[in-house]
């Protein structure tokens, strides 16, 4: 392909609900999304999951439209046939910006996939028409714990519960939960780092709830706690925050500090480097899942087709559009009475933004063009 233009524009959508986890309250999504069209008359769309602060990951939305302008857009402008792997290739000389890298490979791969009549979901190898529904539930009062997590589960059909905790918001609420759902329910907690290796002996109460899972209890960069963690609780940990590529993924594991990972295309650079991370997850017997970065339907669709890969068993932070949002950018995700999302089988993403929707200027903060240089235009204009 050879790129014609590229736009980054800065979206914003209120969330239905405040999104509380132990490090941040989110009451609007903010996404920075990429559009890229090529010589060939294709349109791709991308989505950066980063985040307005740096709470989560090192990377915010600032940062990365920084270095999608300044480095990453111009060394692919620089290729002579751009394709979402060559891409990949040539950005692996970049350090850091998995976010950013991660939209721009996106949109690429949207791009290219349309050209060829080909879905994400069969471009990745996925072998599953629907995914099982999984919801991420923030921290709030038990009152509203109780009414949304029932309607989570016996309303909108979802097939696994997240809670988020953090120190005093831990044992109460899974153990609640655990009484209202029944032993059956699919049912994991995510610390988003709040606790500390001293606090073990408190995390070990959990261990009577038969949760799926704990996920990132301690610090992100703290693989030898998290190893020493496993040793004390019966509950498997899981990793998100740390795990930025397929080469900390196997650290992890061999540290004995994961024993399950959360795979985000967002936080691992990419949905090509996050099969990766599933395929060696597999060969090693760690099982992996679709973690979610509070996506548009862009982002959403996208991680649907990649839980469609074989090896994604267990359930992810996949659920609706309505789960966040009003109104979602694209037409809606769904989850189905089943509490399956239908995999995109369109070509490409399979999804596309409603252009009058993200034409409103409360949806639509601004757009940016990228300067193609005169040189690509004019090698583009000679074939
Ligand atoms: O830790 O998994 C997390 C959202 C933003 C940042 C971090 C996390 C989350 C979620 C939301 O838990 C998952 C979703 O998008 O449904
Ligand atoms: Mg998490």
């Amino acid at each position: 392909m050879r790129i014609a233009g590229i736009e980054l524009r800065w979206v914003r959508l209120p969330l239905v609900t405040p999104f509380r986890t132990s490090r941040y309250t989110e009451e609007w999504k903010y996404a920075l999304l990429i559009r890229v069209r090529t010589e060939e008359g294709a349109i791709g769309w991308g989505e950066c999951v980063a985040m307005r602060v740096d709470v989560y990951s090192p990377e915010t939305i600032d940062d990365a439209a920084r270095a999608l302008r300044e480095t990453l857009i111009p060394m692919v402008l620089e290729l002579p046939d751009v394709t979402a792997e060559k891409a990949k290739e040539a950005l692996a000389q970049v350090e850091g910006h998995p976010m950013a890298k991660a939209a721009l490979e996106m949109a690429l791969l949207d791009a290219q996939l349309r050209l060829i009549g080909r879905s994400l979901a069969a471009h990745l190898g996925a072998v599953r028409p629907a995914v099982k529904a999984g919801v991420s539930v923030g921290i709030m009062s038990e009152k509203e714990l109780i009414d949304t997590v029932l309607r989570y589960r016996f309303e909108e059909h979802y097939q696994r519960i997240k809670l988020k905790i953090e120190p005093g918001w831990d044992v109460e609420p899974v153990h609640l939960v655990r009484e209202l759902l029944g032993a059956d329910a699919l049912l994991q907690v995510d610390g988003n780092g709040a606790y500390r290796l001293e606090d073990a002996g408190h995390l070990a109460e959990l261990d009577r709830y038969d949760l799926l899972m704990i996920e990132q209890p301690l610090a992100a960069d703290d693989l030898d706690g998290h190893a020493a963690l496993a040793r004390k609780l019966k509950t498997p940990i899981c990793l998100d925050e740390p795990i930025t590529c397929t080469a900390d993924a196997i650290r992890a594991i061999d540290r004995g500090a994961a024993a399950i990972i959360n795979i985000k295309p967002g936080r691992v650079g990419g949905y090509l480097e996050a099969k990766e991370i599933h395929r060696v997850c597999a060969a090693r017997g760690v099982p992996v899942w679709v973690g979610g970065m509070v996506e548009t339907g862009l982002g959403r669709a996208a991680n649907v087709a990649l839980a469609a890969l074989p090896h994604f068993t267990i359930v992810g932070d996949l659920s609706a559009s309505e789960r966040f949002f009003t109104q979602d950018i694209t037409p809606p995700i769904v989850v189905g009475t089943d509490g399956l999302i239908r995999v995109p089988d369109k070509p490409g993403i399979g999804v596309e933004p409603d252009m009058t929707v993200l034409a409103r200027p409360e949806i639509t903060d601004h757009v940016e063009q990228i300067p193609i240089p005169a040189q690509v235009l004019a090698v583009g204009r000679a074939r």
